[in-house]
């Protein structure tokens, strides 16, 4: 039996206390086509949460720099109560700003957690990825051609390269890889954001979509690959700085824009905890559905240490005497 780390044990379901909270928030703009205050309603949210944990965290991977976020900015301390755990976080308030405010699927409020070092402090540069579910780890290169790749993934999900379904953010840096993917014959389902709920759901049978590939951000990135280092699966990602400033960026980072980083680097932590909770309905998870007196949120939650996977769904009463009869 692994050990369950005590950092996992004391924090695991805490964690998705931070996640329902920041979902429960945001969920109150969805549909109103305000980005802006979906985010704000999140981030308010999620840092309160936060300071109610017996943590002492740093945000490595946030809202912005210092200078360009009020809360959960990169760098910024958060917890309270005996601050036993020191550790580091990834935090995204609402991974999906637009599809939230528009009411489009996939929105999510999204955290991963590490004791110090563990996660990478990737800055907001875009990253080249490839995310495989756990049959195709270690198995693929982000370097091959997209047809090589795709071989590889069918034969480790023992179908045929058509009945691949790989996601790709719909923008127009990925015109030609979206045109390679059709050429070998797999099909492409396109998003308008949210690459990590794309990945969870590519490292999850039953979902109907099998791996991601494109430029998406690095801190998303990284958060990706807290929850792949716990379900198995397997993210590659090269850093593509476009300007002269991001690659000096990276290159005082000691980061190499010509190397691959897999998940091992990206989140190279032991004591990993991931917590996502839907905003809007997804693949993976439902969003918030409200009703008199409540609302009800379902979250996946996981650890390195424990490998276990929690889907929970919850109900939060959220007025005192609230005469609500919960539905199974
Ligand atoms: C990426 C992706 C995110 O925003 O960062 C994307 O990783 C931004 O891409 O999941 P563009 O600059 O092309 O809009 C998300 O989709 C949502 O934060």
């Amino acid at each position: 039996m692994t050990s369950l780390s005590s950092l996992e044990q004391a924090l695991v379901l805490e964690t998705v206390r931070v996640t329902e909270q920041a979902a429960l928030a945001a969920s109150r703009w969805t549909g109103k086509g305000d980005k802006h205050e979906v985010d704000r309603a999140a981030t308010e949210a999620m840092r309160e949460a936060l300071n109610a944990l017996d943590i002492e965290g740093t945000v490595v991977i946030g809202e912005g720099e210092m200078d360009e976020a009020p809360m959960l900015y990169i760098g910024e301390k958060v917890g309270g109560g005996a601050r036993r755990f020191p550790i580091d976080i990834a935090v995204d308030p609402v991974e999906g700003t637009t599809v939230a405010a528009k009411g489009l699927p996939n929105g999510i409020a999204v955290i991963a957690i590490a004791e110090r070092g563990g996660l990478m402090h990737a800055p907001d540069i875009y990253m080249d990825k490839l995310v495989v579910p756990p049959p195709a780890a270690g198995r693929v290169r982000l370097d091959w051609p997209v047809e090589a790749n795709l071989n590889v993934l069918a034969q480790s999900l023992e179908r045929a390269v058509e009945d691949l379904v790989v996601v790709v953010l719909d923008r127009e840096r990925h015109e030609t890889l979206i045109q390679s993917v059709r050429r070998a014959g797999a099909r492409v389902k396109l998003i308008e954001q949210g690459d990590v709920i794309a990945s969870l759901a590519a490292a999850v049978r039953g979902t109907g979509v099998h791996a991601v590939m494109g430029w998406g951000g690095a801190p998303e990135g990284v958060i990706t690959a807290a929850a792949l280092k716990c379900l198995g699966g397997e993210i590659q990602g090269r850093f593509m700085p476009e300007t002269a400033e991001q690659r000096e960026r990276l290159r005082g980072m000691g980061l190499d824009e010509m190397q691959v980083y897999t998940t091992a680097d990206l989140a190279p932590g032991e004591q990993l905890v991931f917590s996502a909770t839907g905003i809007t309905d997804g693949e993976l998870l439902q969003g918030v559905r409200r009703f008199g007196g409540g609302a009800r949120t379902h979250s996946v939650v996981m650890g390195h240490a424990s490998r276990v996977v929690r889907f929970i769904d919850s109900v939060h009463l959220e007025e005192h005497g609230a005469r609500v009869t919960i539905r199974v």
